[in-house]
Parts: structure tokens; sequence; C-alpha cells
């Protein structure tokens, strides 16, 4: 299946500065290597259903029960998309209007709390999320967050400290994930410290959605928490968009949180392709995936520990890991990620813990591997992979070096085809 081909010719005489931006940014995904942790490539069909008529339609409220008329097939999409999330990942309710991960978090703070109640949440330079309370976040003004962090060398949560902290601070939620820890978590011991102080429960997997729907890392629902949140484009290979799952007690005030306490008319065209992400995501192929995802980040990780480089936490349990480059290189993070753009290895700038440099130049790049093994790339490809950073890394005054290995990695990506491309070059 290819993207609908009649409508590209269209926009390449419309407008062909973006038809241009448009195939330069398919070439730059095609001729390089994907290691954002956060990113991956959809499906086809879900392209599809992106640029389809879906995204013409305003449905405010819920199926059955919206404000317009001409809501036979959303409400079709709608129901059929939150009873696969429900399915998926063992849930009493699903709401799948999310516009994407921010929106999603702050509905579920809404659904859950007042503003000024207390949430203990995971510090942001330890892997938390911006949503998690960071204080530049409109979040982190409204309501008040205590942050507890990870410990020693593998980068561990430390649950006597968490149950100190909530013993001290009685927080109404005691909020669990994060976007930069390569740790599994231990949710029945959050959920037993949850019980002690009479708070709420909720993980925010986004990063491992994936995982936890490939049924290869736990799943917070079967430790009894109250509120799982996921985006559905990172490692669940979704469109953009966020995915609320909870307790059936809990479903009305989610719903009035989501709309109309936060949002306007969902996106339908990105409903109906979360809908079809989820039937993808229950087939076995995607458990075979999933597996493969956690193999591939732990070879990279092996291969970049025994090449010399120091991994925050020392290794990893799920999908991404987390290289000190300061410490490994000599370079920062922003300077790490800018030598590897130059050889096609697509990385972000990360704090690591308690980070003396500020984000924007941070002392440590993130790596992942969803979107590399989404393209068919597997553990031997992950040797060749962490050889090339290493050398870029060290070799990073070397233009000519960098060339070469540029051209190594074009080669290399030709042999791996991006779903959904037109053209693979
Ligand atoms: N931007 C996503 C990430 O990179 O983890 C989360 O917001």
């Amino acid at each position: 299946m290819s993207m609908p081909t009649d409508y590209l010719h269209q926009l390449q005489s419309t407008d062909p500065a973006i038809y241009s931006a448009l195939r330069g940014e398919e070439a730059r995904q095609r001729d390089g290597i994907e290691l954002i942790p956060a990113e991956n490539y959809t499906y086809p069909e879900v392209l599809a259903l992106l640029g389809s008529v879906f995204t013409n339609k305003y449905s405010e409220g819920y199926p059955g029960n919206r404000y317009y008329g001409g809501q036979d097939f959303t409400d079709t999409v709608e129901n059929i998309a939150r009873e696969r999330a429900c399915a998926l990942f063992r849930g009493e309710h699903a709401n799948v209007q999310a516009l994407s991960g921010s929106a999603m978090n702050q509905a579920a703070y809404f659904a859950l709390l007042e503003p000024g109640d207390t949430i203990l949440a995971m510090d942001l330079s330890h892997g938390g999320h911006l949503t998690h309370g960071a204080p530049v976040s409109h979040m982190g003004k409204l309501f008040r967050f205590i942050r507890y962090k990870t410990h020693g060398e593998r980068g561990e949560i430390d649950y006597d400290e968490l149950r100190q902290l909530a013993r001290e601070y009685e927080p109404k939620l005691v909020l669990c994930g994060y976007s930069s820890d390569p740790r599994d978590l231990d949710y029945g011991r959050f959920k037993a410290i949850a019980n002690e102080v009479g708070a709420l429960t909720m993980a925010d997997i986004s990063h491992i959605g994936g995982l936890v729907a490939g049924n290869v890392m736990n799943n917070p629902l079967d430790a009894g928490f109250d509120l799982i949140t996921t985006t559905t484009h990172k490692s669940l290979r979704g469109p953009r968009g966020g995915l609320i799952v909870c307790k059936k007690e809990l479903a009305k005030q989610v719903d009035k949180s989501v709309f109309p306490g936060l949002q306007g008319g969902p996106h339908m065209n990105q409903v109906a392709a979360t809908a079809t992400t989820l039937l993808l995501a229950q087939r076995p192929q995607f458990q075979d995936y999933s597996r493969r995802v956690l193999d591939n980040a732990q070879r990279l990780a092996v291969r970049l520990k025994d090449a010399g480089a120091k991994l925050v936490t020392g290794g990893t349990e799920n999908h991404s890991l987390v290289v000190d480059t300061v410490a490994s290189f000599g370079l920062t993070g922003k300077q790490a990620e800018q030598v590897l753009d130059r050889v096609g290895i697509t990385t972000n700038k990360q704090v690591i813990p308690d980070d003396p440099l500020p984000p924007m130049t941070a002392s440590g790049i993130r790596i992942g591997s969803p979107a590399a093994t989404t393209r068919g790339m597997l553990g031997s490809d992950m040797d060749a992979v962490a050889g090339w950073i290493v050398k870029a890394l060290r070799w990073h005054e070397s233009s000519q070096k960098l060339e070469e290995i540029q051209a190594e990695v074009r080669c290399f990506c030709r042999r791996f085809p991006v779903p959904g491309l037109m053209e693979q070059g």
C-alpha cells in the first residue's frame, strides 16, 4: 500500500516548496538510521488514514452522544478504537481522543485531582517527562510536584525512599513512567506505597506502550493501577496521539476531562488510525517485533559498552539507552548529536541524572531501537550501528572519516525499506 499518489501530484503543482520539503524528509528518513527512542516508522495503513477524509469531520462528544450530526462512521471507528485499547492493555475503559502526549497527561491529572494537589513523580533529569512536573511546564505550576530520583550505577528507584516521600508529603497521586530511563519498573511496589497513603496510581507508559502491548514489559494495569497513559506513535507505531486507559469507575471523569475539559473536536483521522494501530498490535507479529526491539537495544548497549562508552544505568531493560558522551568521548550531548547527524544517524541530546549542563547542551545522547527494528534491522546490524556511532564520535574532527561513515550508512540503509515510502531510492 502506498500514499495516495494523486494527492501528492496535486501538491507538487500547488505548493512546490512544501512538496520539496516532503520529498527531502522522505529521503532523510530513508537514507539515515533513526535512533531517537520516541520515534518510529508508522504503517502505510496509518499514513493512509491520517490523510483520509476523516480529517474533515467534527465529532465533539463521544459515540452516540455528539454535538453534530453525521456521526455514523466516526462513532464506528471510535467505538472500535476504545474496545481494542481496552482489550490490548487489559483495561476497563479507554479514551482515544487526546491529541497527543501532553494533552493526554494534563487531561488525566484534571480527571483525578484539583489544582494544588500533590503528585509524587520522577525528576526530569532522571528520566521524567516535562508534564511530570518540570517547573517550566504549566503542570509544574498548577500542581505541587514532589520528585523522586534514580540511584546508583544501575539507575534504580529506591522504593524505601519513595515510601518515605509518600508518607511525608501524602500525595493524592503517585505517578510513574518516564521518557528517558532504560529500566523497567516494579508497579506492584508503586501500588503498595500508594495504597499505604491512600493515593491514586497513574503510569505514563508513553515510551513503552508498544512493549507493554506486545507483552514484553510489565503492564501497570495488571498491578492494579488506576490509570495509564500512552502516546500512540512511539513503540506502538501508530499516529501521533494519546490514549488513556483506566478503571471503569474513572470513565466519566476521564472522558469529561478530555472533552469538554481540555479539548474541542477530536481528530477523527487520528482516531481511525489509532484503531488500526491497535488491531495490528494485537497480532503475534507485533509481539515478535516488540521482542526484537528489546533484543536490539540490548545488543546496542553491549556493543557500545564493549567499545568503551559509558551508559547511564549501565545497560537497558527496554528500548532505550543513554550514553554519557562527556565521559565517553569528551563531547557534550549537543556536539555528539550534531556529529551523528553528519553521518546520517539521528539521536537526541539528553540530560543525565543531575546534569551540570543545561538541556539544550546536555551531557549525553539518548538512543533507541524501535524505528530501526521496524525497518527490519537485527542484532548483527546493531553491531554495525554501534561501530559507526563510536567511530564517528571518536573521529569527529576528521571530515574525511565522517564522510566515509556517512557513505557506509547510506549504503546500509538501502537494505531496509521504510514502510509507506513511495520511492525507496
Ligand atoms: N518528545 C518525547 C520524547 O522524546 O520522549 C516525549 O515528549
